[in-house]
């Protein structure tokens, strides 16, 4: 293979709708470039990009794959992503290296929630975009409604470059509005014969064509003027015109194709090297440490590494993107994320599951190598003197959360170590052992998503797990004051132990003051506070400790014991063992023993008496609440809303948002269990949303008697 120059690359990303035909299409696309010579198919499972197991067995991607296929002089790097949006952590890397995306849609079923999801992630990389009609030989093929929708959708922005003569079965020939010609294929697709547009065909097209020469117009000045003075404009600069207008994302052009029947496929690969920037005409990649690189062959070099994978007999292969110079076998480069040597000893480029050698890789290329010691995805490698460190990908907030668990207890740390791996094949994984919860909480994309956790566990792993429920981090707190006595003594045999301690607690809140006198069993109580502590706690809240103590009944160095002890049982909340916050404490009076009293036992009586007062003080669990967006199509607004209703939410507002209904809710997390497969059902799959911590607050009381009921009787069990 030769080696090719910045100019000569060009990089897509095939994104959309699951089953739109993207895998199909890298098929057809590798088969024009010579790269495979027979195309495979999916339902055979003998594609290049669809090569791991589970995809053969999902008959869908799941991982994003990296192929390359060469045309007219030039190599086009493609990425193939899955579309099912639970596994969109390939798309969001892949468009980042690859920033021109392939919007495939099946023209028999049209724009659906994948194509939207898709074009979420394309607009957050802000990638170009070309719409690739597929599916045209389906006989429910309908090319005009899908344009429709992708105007309903996208507006004027969408710009027909080929419409189909004919769909379904019959479908052979597309007028192309940009050549003026019409292609016509064979039965096994291919190379396409080029004729002049049929005199039945020409008014539609001369249509078509002068809108597209607006269109390519009105992103440059220069190229409007010309169109004044001429009423048209050259190849050439309707080139120029609508890869202005690409760039800016206000132009996406669309293409006819059937990736099963090879039909349409050369020209838009054409097209692609036509039309599509090379690596160093578009902006670099943001930078976070070290100085500016520029994208040639000339600079020092530089990797962006930005997908690691596990493959069966080769171990870990790392992507990466050439940034800046060039790579050779052999290369020395510095890893500035741990500052660790790495010898790039070989180079593949890679089409899918096949790999090849190559001496040497430019700068806009994208490849691969193997046996790095400690290199992952998102990190940097270059030369020393560049101490460079790109931005990291940022990939999308969880939107789903199980607790995991081996069936076996011996076999918890293995579990462990696997997710640990598997997360990094796949950032989208979020794993935490969370402790006070004493559960290991895995988070993902969605149901499906974790449910292939499963799937790698029971087929590669053969390791049985089990998914439960993640518990919620309820807190507990008080709602009036309350007083107690504790006095703890033993005396019988060695060294005594003796401490007495009497307190008063009450609700802390923020900015309030510390009282002075109380009044119970119908005598005033006056306090003087002496000293005061006030601790933030590591859950959240305060510990307010006040010492109180007049006359010496209990000597200062004891006081740091019985906030110890109290401190204890706050970490285990009486009601139901969760954390307990914002509660000021009085210490006010106690006992001593010459002899016996001790650290110890000032601890001890600490500990009881706080637990003694807190079941008096009208304790209360508090529970998280979480700030709710959801967007919404307006016509599951009705369901959507008093599913919500459901969840104890309460809905803070409602408004319209680039074409959905937008709902703002506060709503308990206990509540929202499964949450991303309900909304999903409720809107076809297209309902987003996204949740932050906002604050704790009391549960109401049918909530509070029906989780103390359960934590008895989970204590019972144990
Ligand atoms: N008739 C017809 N079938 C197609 C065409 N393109 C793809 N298919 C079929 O549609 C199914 C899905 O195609 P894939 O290529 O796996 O689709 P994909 O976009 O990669 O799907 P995901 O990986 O799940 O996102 C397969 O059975 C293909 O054979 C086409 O142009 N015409
Ligand atoms: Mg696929």
């Amino acid at each position: 293979m030769k080696v090719y120059k910045t100019e000569e690359i060009r990089n897509i990303t095939l994104i959309g709708n699951a089953g739109g035909g993207k895998t199909t299409l890298a098929e057809a696309m590798l088969f024009e470039g010579g790269v495979i010579n027979r195309r495979g198919d999916v339902g055979s499972k003998n594609t290049v990009s669809d090569y791991h197991l589970i995809e053969q067995e999902y008959g869908n991607s799941v991982f994003s794959s990296l192929l390359y296929t060469e045309v007219n002089g030039k190599k086009i790097n493609i990425l193939d992503t899955p579309g099912m949006d639970d596994f969109c952590g390939g798309v969001v890397s892949s468009l980042q290296v690859a920033g021109l995306g392939i919007m495939v849609i099946d023209a028999s079923t049209g724009i659906g929630a994948g194509t939207e999801s898709a074009n979420r992630h394309a607009e957050a990389a802000n990638a170009k975009m070309i719409f690739a009609i597929n599916h045209l030989d389906n006989e429910n093929a309908n090319f005009d409604q899908a344009v429709e929708n992708l105007k309903g959708k996208f507006g004027n922005k969408v710009t027909i470059v080929q419409y189909p003569v004919e769909s379904g079965l019959s479908f052979r020939s597309i007028i192309d509005v940009l050549k003026m010609k019409m292609y016509k294929y064979g039965p096994d697709g291919g190379k396409p014969e080029v004729l002049d547009i049929p005199e039945s065909e020409k008014e539609r097209a001369d249509e078509l064509h002068n809108e597209l020469v607006e269109m390519a117009a009105e992103n440059e000045e220069s190229l409007m003027e010309l169109y004044f003075e001429q009423g048209s404009l050259s190849e050439d600069d309707m080139r120029k015109g609508m890869r202005a207008g690409m760039v800016k994302r206000d132009l996406f052009p669309v293409f006819c194709i059937s990736a099963k029947k090879n039909i349409g496929v050369s020209r838009l690969l054409e097209f692609i090297c036509n039309i599509a920037p090379a690596p160093s005409q578009v902006p670099m990649r943001e930078i976070i440490q070290g100085k500016p690189v520029v994208m040639n062959e000339s600079s020092p070099t530089s990797l962006f590494v930005f997908k690691t994978a596990l493959e069966p007999h080769v171990g870990e292969v790392t992507y990466f993107k050439v940034m800046s110079g060039k790579v050779t076998e052999g290369k020395d480069l510095y890893n500035t994320f741990n500052n660790g040597k790495e010898r790039l000893s070989q180079l593949f480029v890679t089409a899918g599951k096949n790999r090849y050698s190559v001496p040497e890789l430019v700068a806009g290329d994208i490849g691969c190598t193997v046996k790095l010691k400690d290199t992952k995805f998102n990190q940097t490698l270059c030369e020393k003197e560049l101490d460079l460190k790109f931005a990291p990908i940022k990939f999308p907030d969880p939107k789903f959360r199980v607790a995991i668990k081996a069936v076996s207890e011996t076999d918890d740390e293995k579990v462990g170590e696997i997710l640990h791996k598997v997360k990094e094949e796949d950032p989208t994984y979020i794993v935490n052992y969370v402790k006070e919860l004493k559960q290991l909480i895995v988070e993902g994309q969605g149901e499906y998503h974790l449910n292939t956790l499963k799937w790698y566990f029971d087929h590669t792993h053969k390791l049985d797990i089990e998914f439960k429920s993640p518990k919620i981090p309820y807190r507990e707190t008080i709602t009036k004051f309350a007083q107690a006595d504790y006095r703890h003594k033993k005396q019988s045999g060695g060294a005594g132990q003796f401490g007495e301690v009497h307190m008063i607690i009450e609700p802390f809140e923020e900015g309030s003051a510390p009282k002075n006198m109380f009044i119970y069993g119908g005598k005033e109580m006056k306090i003087s506070v002496r000293d005061t502590q006030e601790t933030p706690l590591p859950w959240g809240g305060k510990l307010v400790f006040h010492n109180c103590i007049v006359g010496g009944s209990i000597d200062a160095r004891f006081l740091p014991a019985i906030q110890k002890g109290i401190m204890e049982k706050m970490e285990e909340g009486p009601l139901t063992g969760s954390y307990a916050r914002d509660i000021r404490v009085y210490i006010y009076d106690g006992k001593m023993h010459p002899v016996d009293s001790n650290e110890i036992s000032f601890r001890l009586a600490g500990r009881n008496a706080f637990s003694a007062a807190f079941k008096n003080a009208g304790p209360k669990i508090l529970e998280p609440i979480y700030n709710l967006d959801v967007w919404v199509q307006s016509d599951r607004m009705g369901d959507v809303m008093s599913d919500l209703q459901g969840r104890r939410a309460l809905i803070m507002g409602m408004g319209s948002e680039k074409g959905y209904e937008k709902i703002t809710a506060r709503v308990p997390l206990k509540e929202m269990n499964k949450y991303s497969t309900s909304l999903s059902s409720l809107t076809g799959g297209r309902g987003v949303f996204n949740m932050k911590f906002a604050a704790y607050e009391k549960v109401p009381q049918e909530v509070q008697d029906e989780l103390l009921a359960a934590y008895a009787a989970e204590e019972k069990e144990e």
